[in-house]
């Protein structure tokens, strides 16, 4: 296995003006690469649903959920804000809730019929589970995607590069699966000083047969959320994504990229001197990218290896919350 040599702050730079979409939109886009996904290549999906076979990919959002590494990001917290259960305690305790209209109002819906109800509300980081990166996640020295002020996102949200940004494209594509885990012939890859290259994902899309498109959503198998699954370790090795697969996506006009770890990119080794998730700083910040962790990819995988088709039509639309820097995403694989 190569040793991958530290990069400097300058290789950085030169590679941020390569892989710039600046402009390229106009000077007011924000929605960055999936504007690769045209009205044709959504139309071309069609031809992808061959079978009918659907594969969920969403994690779940629950309290022993993969967050607590990162102290500012912990897992859901669901709690029931009504529940059927609670009538009989209501209507025992009579109509006496004058002190609580909520409970009172409540207990003369359930007095006044069979009818009983719940309801839920969950707290939790937008980026607590399966997840799309809004453009507006990462920026450095000042400046968004496409040159908007970093000023841009307060206490009130993201006022540009949103996860709104990217509601109008769907996201619908053609999805690409690059199994990582089965061209290494690994059960899973967690090996964080072997980090995934351009060069792999190239040799990983010939092997499958398979040739990456414009506008395509490209999924990295690595086998994280299998261990994780397994083991409950959180704190798994990643092998993530080497910082130069930037360039990779850009080549290829890739929509998007997600991955089954928490951060695509791997997060143990400084790759580039003085410089942290390059890889996320060139896709959201310089490309317009969007990344998406916590996918999880083993079903469709497994279904991938036996058939020898590795595309599919991708359904993968973020929520619309306002300002919001990226959003849980129940994406579905359909081939
Ligand atoms: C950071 O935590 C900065 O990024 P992500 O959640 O995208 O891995």
């Amino acid at each position: 296995m190569a040793t991958m040599a530290m990069a400097t702050m300058a290789d950085f730079r030169s590679a941020a003006k390569r892989v710039s979409n600046w402009g390229r939109w106009g000077e007011d886009d924000q929605a960055g690469t999936l504007n690769f996904i045209t009205a044709e290549k959504v139309a071309a999906t069609s031809r992808l649903v061959r079978a009918g076979k659907i594969f969920p990919l969403g994690v779940e959002f629950g309290s022993s959920g993969p967050q607590g590494d990162f102290l500012y990001r912990q897992n859901p917290v669901h709690l029931m804000t009504v529940d059927g259960g609670d009538a009989d305690a209501f209507i025992a305790n009579g109509l006496a809730w004058d002190d609580n209209p909520t409970a009172k109002q409540i207990a003369e819906t359930f007095a006044a019929s069979p009818f009983r109800f719940n309801d839920d509300m969950i707290i939790m980081p937008l980026q607590a589970a399966t997840q799309w990166d809004a453009l507006s996640h990462v920026y450095y020295e000042e400046q968004l995607y496409n040159g908007f002020p970093s000023s841009a996102v307060s206490s009130q949200g993201a006022a540009h590069c949103a996860i709104s940004a990217a509601i109008s494209k769907g996201i619908v594509s053609r999805g690409v699966l690059l199994d990582v885990v089965r061209h290494r012939g690994q059960e899973v890859c967690l090996d964080a000083e072997h980090q995934v290259t351009p060069e792999e994902l190239e040799a990983i899309a010939e092997a499958q047969g398979v040739k990456i498109e414009s506008g395509d959503v490209v999924l990295v198998h690595t086998g994280w959320w299998t261990e994780f699954r397994r083991t409950g370790n959180r704190s798994a090795p990643v092998a993530g994504v080497n910082w130069r697969c930037a360039e990779w996506l850009y080549a290829h006009e890739v929509a998007a990229i997600a991955c089954d770890n928490v951060a695509v990119e791997h997060l143990l080794t400084m790759d580039v001197e003085g410089m942290f998730l390059p890889f996320h700083s060139l896709c959201l910040r310089d490309m317009g990218l969007m990344l998406g962790e916590l996918w999880d990819l083993r079903r469709l995988a497994a279904d991938c290896a036996q058939d020898g088709v590795f595309e599919f039509q991708i359904v993968a639309p973020p929520l619309n919350v306002t300002g919001a820097v990226g959003s849980p995403v129940n994406p579905i694989a359909i081939k």
